[in-house]
């Protein structure tokens, strides 16, 4: 039976080295106050205006990602919901992690909000790059998280097994698979290798649980969102440079255009 190996926890910080050391020793990390308040503001009412807004219309979407179907609500492309949001995919503290564990270019592959609230169920166990071939030696992806709400053990703080990305594969039924809360305040980022075995935890209080979540990857993998037909064209009007790279109108060698790299 393969476990990976724990002393300790993913400690929650505010200095970008501590929090790197986090990440390559348990396969995650928590950075405190990386969302700036006024923008954490902006960021809770355009999520849950998006997410009030999708149930009023049956627009609801679960993810239906194990037995999470009906109670977690799913907000996916949230770059087409609100400006905010693609100040969100390009914030500096995001690319830095970017930049490090996936290199550049990358490509944005989602971005959606997870709310949980009663009810209590989770996702099923999973690694981000669960898709992608095995056997992995590297991180080909990294999902950063944002607490919109104060993550807590009741209302169902993400949940990791520490040490797993390690081990360079998805999960079996014979490892073991202890999980510890990723517990963070409001407007901490949540930084995660796409060899991470992570999950949400149960909500048994009721208290809404919003977090988003931005998986993204080495330029040669397909998007789990397909933004050539659902990202609103003024983002690729108006977005900058990174945006664009990030959304795959940047192409390097795949997705070109008459060989070129624009239109
Ligand atoms: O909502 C959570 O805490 C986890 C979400 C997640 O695992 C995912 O989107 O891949």
């Amino acid at each position: 039976m393969a476990t990976a190996t724990v002393e300790a926890g993913v400690c929650p910080t505010r200095d970008l080295p501590r929090a790197e050391e986090d990440l390559r020793s348990f396969g995650a990390c928590v950075v405190l106050d990386a969302i700036a308040p006024a923008m954490l503001k902006e960021i809770r009412q355009a999520v849950y205006h998006a997410a009030d807004s999708d149930r009023r219309r049956g627009w609801r979407r679960d993810y239906a990602y194990g037995s999470d179907d009906h109670l977690n609500q799913r907000v996916w492309n949230l770059p087409s919901r609100d400006p905010v949001f693609c100040d969100l995919a390009e914030h500096e503290v995001a690319m830095h992690f970017v930049r490090q564990v996936v290199g550049w270019p990358a490509l944005l592959s989602s971005m959606s909000a997870n709310i949980t609230s009663g009810g209590g169920a989770s996702m099923i166990l999973h690694a981000d790059q669960g898709y992608m071939p095995q056997p992995w030696n590297r991180p080909h992806g990294v999902n950063i998280g944002v607490c919109v709400d104060d993550f807590t053990v009741e209302n169902g703080a993400t949940c990791y097994v520490a040490g797993s990305h390690r081990l360079n594969r998805t999960h079996t039924a014979e490892d073991a698979t202890p999980l510890t809360p990723l517990t963070a305040p409001a407007g901490s980022m949540i930084v995660m290798d796409g060899r991470l075995w992570h999950t949400n935890g149960v909500n048994t209080n009721g208290v809404s649980r919003a977090g988003i979540f931005s998986l993204y990857t080495l330029p040669i993998y397909l998007p789990q969102e397909n933004w050539f037909l659902s990202l609103n064209p003024a983002i690729r009007q108006f977005g900058s440079e990174t945006l664009q790279t990030l959304f795959g109108f940047r192409p390097q060698v795949m997705g070109r255009i008459n060989g070129l790299d624009r239109i």
